[in-house]
């Protein structure tokens, strides 16, 4: 599973990419351009609160992958059109993060030459809708002919699904926002829809401007309220700068800019939850860890994630919520409450539970 920067050239993706994967910024990479993936760690402090209680030897976080898609660059005639080649890697990513620009700086400039973040947006959008658009029209007409001559009921229900998908973005509405059911998805999983595909949007402010984004984001929030997606401030060159300072040094950075907290967490969180995961914890002296699991996983499927043995030798799961536990601070403690349960493997886990998983 993995979540994709994407945007136009020159908007931070890259910047944003390097901090959030802990590498030295290489301007040789940046002028590059090529799509690189990392296996980054997500930040959950209910990791932290229950590493602080049981004091493990090790912490282990969740991941996610991100991939820092190459951006739509201008082209010789002075404008920035979409290549198939920028489309296909955003084809790649299971969500998608646009990244878009709001800060201005002279020594780059926007390859559209001015900074205007709801153009971006609109423009990232409406492209999408068109590529959705050409592949269901190609598709549809291909369906329509074999389900003429076919029997195939798989083919049967995709027809009208599909032409349902086909109305939908006619109306310029993104797939994101329509409202399928699980079979609809199953059968619309092979196509790699671009609208479909859940969506985060950063908006990447000035150093000296990201104090003032409050107003601009409302803006955009209320412009973009229609298509799905969280919208969030953050400064890719503060946030490059706070990821090489330690604690003490932090501080004073972001009191000298104003800001409170840093983006990254939310960006990360934000990646997670789009994509559709959740965490569930194990926890012990040798290790604490969050393990990463799909909504709706059962308890046998989640133990299948820490060992396939697991899932197969499966008997019961020991399950406490982590609300509980740090309200009641020890499993005996929980048993007392009554919030300590033996579940069996159609038990569906839940986010934040503690698994103890029993196996034969
Ligand atoms: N002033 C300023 N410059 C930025 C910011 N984010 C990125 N840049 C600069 O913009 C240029 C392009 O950034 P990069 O991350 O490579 O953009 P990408 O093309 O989207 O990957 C680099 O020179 C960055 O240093 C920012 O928040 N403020
Ligand atoms: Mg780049």
């Amino acid at each position: 599973m993995q979540i994709g920067l994407v945007g136009i050239q020159y908007s931070g993706k890259t910047t944003l990419f390097n901090t959030l994967a802990g590498h030295e910024f290489d301007p040789a990479q940046a002028m590059k351009e090529e799509a690189t993936l990392e296996v980054v760690k997500v930040p959950d402090a209910r990791l932290d609160k229950l590493t602080e209680m049981f004091n493990p030897k090790k912490k282990v976080n969740a991941t996610v992958e991100i991939y820092d898609t190459p951006g739509l660059r201008m082209a010789e005639d002075g404008k920035v059109k979409i290549t198939s080649q920028f489309l296909n890697n955003v084809k790649n990513n299971d969500a998608l993060f646009y990244i878009i620009r709001q800060f201005e700086e002279e020594a780059v400039p926007h390859p559209m030459n001015s900074v205007d973040p709801a153009r971006d947006i609109e423009f990232l959008e409406s492209e999408f809708l068109l590529s959705d658009m050409a592949f269901l029209e190609n598709r549809l007409e291909k369906l329509r002919k074999e389900v003429m001559k076919s029997k195939d009921e798989k083919l049967k229900k995709e027809l009208p699904l599909l032409e349902k998908c086909y109305a939908f973005i006619e109306e310029e509405k993104p797939l994101r926002i329509m409202r399928l059911d699980e079979n609809d998805l199953k059968l619309l999983s092979g196509y790699q829809l671009l609208t479909l595909k859940k969506l985060a949007v950063a908006v990447n402010f000035d150093e000296s401007s990201i104090t003032e984004s409050e107003e601009v984001i409302k803006e955009i929030e209320d412009k973009f309220s229609s298509i799905g997606a969280t919208i969030i401030p953050f400064s890719a060159k503060i946030e490059y700068e706070l990821s090489s300072l330690d604690e003490e040094d932090k501080k004073e950075f972001m009191a000298d800019y104003g800001i409170t907290e840093s983006a990254l967490d939310k960006i990360l969180r934000t990646s997670y939850e789009i994509l559709g995961l959740q965490s569930f914890f194990t926890v012990g002296e040798d290790e604490c860890r969050a393990w990463t699991i799909k909504k709706n996983y059962t308890a046998q499927q989640s133990a299948g994630v820490i060992h396939t043995d697991f899932f197969n030798k499966f008997i019961r799961a020991e399950v406490v919520n982590y609300e509980d536990f740090v309200k009641f601070g020890s499993f005996a403690k929980c048993k007392e409450e009554g919030v300590w349960s033996l579940e069996g493997k159609e038990y569906i886990t839940k986010d934040g539970d503690i698994l103890n998983i029993r196996h034969s």
